[in-house]
């Protein structure tokens, strides 16, 4: 009963974590609207790399990424530290395994029909966004606080292909 219940709280505790709200604040900034950037970068995805492959931005500053998909693969642009990474590299293996993220794309069909359970399975953290091969897609983000941040694509097996990159933040 007990091993029963502890179970629970771990699935409700992973569902909440994966349910970030709009206005959510990491340790290392927050995510903003488009017109709040003082500046916009443009990265290449490509399949198995970022370019550039390093970037720096100044603390308080806000940067709107543009991200260009030129590769034939989906690929994701992720913000976070090694250990976020990590993390999310095992949220993105269920999602394959599950048949809800294939090697081009998001399947959206049944996702209205969702519980509230399945809402663990979303795609939804504010910094992140996943780009479909061809398409263009945009991520804004304050970086208020200097750390070890890299940009990363979190899809299985891409992280270790070489797609990741590091942040460093001026003061
Ligand atoms: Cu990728």
């Amino acid at each position: 009963m007990f091993a029963r219940l502890t179970a629970a709280a771990v699935l409700l505790g992973v569902s909440l974590s994966s349910l970030a709200s709009p206005g959510e604040h990491f340790a290392f900034g927050h995510p903003a609207k488009a017109d709040q950037a003082t500046r916009t970068l443009e990265l290449t995805l490509g399949d198995m790399y970022f370019e550039p492959k390093s970037l720096t931005v100044k603390e308080g500053e806000t940067v709107r990424f543009v991200l260009v998909n030129k590769g034939q693969l989906l690929h994701e642009f992720n913000l976070g530290d090694a250990a976020m990474h990590a993390a999310h590299q095992q949220e993105m293996l269920k999602m394959v395994a599950s048949g809800m993220l294939t090697s081009t794309g998001m399947k959206h069909d049944g996702m209205a029909g969702m519980d509230h359970g399945d809402m663990a399975m979303k795609h939804d953290d504010p910094n992140s966004v996943l780009v479909e091969p061809g398409k263009t897609a945009e991520l804004t983000w304050t970086f208020t606080k200097a750390t070890d941040l890299e940009f990363a694509c979190n899809i299985p097996g891409h992280y270790q292909a070489g797609m990741v990159g590091k942040i460093a933040i001026d003061h």
